[in-house]
């Protein structure tokens, strides 16, 4: 039996899921359908449909084309700085969505509702003490997320939050920022997650419906090209560098106000994602869109990071004992 077979048997959000592989697709804005989070959940992961600052409307057609695509479980991601966050959480509810998992604030007043309606919640934490308030709100799991991730982000890396975030709780923790392949889904799994969510390849997928210019940007990006604006006045977002990163660079040296940030990332998103203007649109991506050097279809992807990982898990370096003394043989060995 390889790894990737006993991921489904024994691990803990394969397990709470009903998923064959314990790989979660980021929520994004603007960018994550029904067309991405079938795909993904067909092939094996977890397909979130990303309401952002949509209505109830918009998230109610995405979550039927869904389930007409597929019979598979899927999650929708709450954007708790949407304007419209109340009616989509109530929406969650009444259409009896499976997962939910909420990003950018605390979901405690929408838990109660979505308790009742047999949802299971995990947020988005940037910190251990919100993990432990989200496990004593009645969280199944919590998805830690580092600031190498792309759009709005917190403080820590992910190396530093995941393994705090594991020892802080006792409900299992899906690993998030930096995460593109085998080598970092093994890399969280070290850390102590027993999963990873995964943002930026997905943007690439074929089944992936941002605009072409967004995917050639990401599949362009190197290693250094992202960049984090609006940290001054604590709305952090990691974007690659454009017109408008160096807009938002121009504030912060002119140390100007929030409402001039709010009015220079109004519908930047959209634009980006939507419209593919991206010079003067948000296009957010993590520190690894450097990685992410093709477009593939959401099975392929899968498919490759668990192969990688198999791989890993049976040649990581082993100590071995060589006359009392204690030998490691590295990856280069
Ligand atoms: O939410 C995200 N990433 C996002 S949301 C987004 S849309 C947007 N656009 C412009 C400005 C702001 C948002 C783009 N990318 N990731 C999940 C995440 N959640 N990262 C950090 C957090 C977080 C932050 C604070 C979670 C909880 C939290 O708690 C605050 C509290 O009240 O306890």
């Amino acid at each position: 039996m390889t790894a990737a077979d006993d991921f489904n048997r024994q691990n803990p959000v394969c397990k709470l899921l009903g998923i064959k592989y314990p790989i979660l697709q980021g929520g994004m804005a603007n960018i994550s359908d029904a067309s991405l989070a079938a795909a993904v959940s067909e092939a094996g992961g977890l397909g979130i449909i990303a309401a952002g600052n949509s209505g109830a409307e918009y998230v109610a057609g995405e979550i039927k084309k869904y389930r007409e695509i597929s019979g598979k479980p899927f999650a929708l991601n709450v954007m708790l700085l949407s304007p419209h966050a109340d009616e989509v959480a109530a929406l969650a509810a009444e259409l009896r969505v499976p997962v939910v998992v909420t990003g950018a604030g605390n979901p405690a007043k929408y838990a109660a509702a979505w308790k009742d309606a047999g949802t299971i919640l995990i947020p988005v934490v940037a910190s251990v003490a919100q993990a432990k308030m989200m496990e004593r709100l009645g969280a199944a799991a919590v998805v830690a997320e580092g600031c190498e991730s792309g759009g709005h982000i917190g403080k820590l890396t992910t190396m530093a939050l995941v393994p705090q975030v594991a020892d802080g709780v006792n409900i299992p923790v899906i690993g998030a920022g930096g995460v593109a392949d085998g080598r970092g889904l093994a890399a969280v799994f070290a850390l102590g997650a027993a999963g990873a969510q995964i943002g930026t390849r997905f943007l690439v997928a074929s089944e992936c419906t941002v605009h072409q210019n967004y995917k050639n940007a990401v599949l362009k990006a190197k290693d250094i090209d992202t960049v984090v604006t609006g940290q001054r006045v604590n709305g952090a977002c990691r974007v690659l560098k454009n017109d408008l990163s160096r807009k938002f660079d121009a504030l912060d040296s002119a140390n100007a106000p929030a409402e001039e940030y709010d009015a220079l990332g109004k519908g930047a998103g959209y634009a980006a994602a939507k419209l593919g203007d991206v010079r003067n649109g948000s296009v957010f991506a993590g520190q690894i869109a450097g990685l992410v050097k093709k477009e593939q279809c959401a099975e392929e992807i899968i498919r490759e990071i668990i192969a990688e990982y198999d791989q890993i898990a049976s040649s990581l370096p082993v100590i071995e004992l060589q006359g009392g003394v204690k030998v490691v043989f590295g990856a280069n060995e």
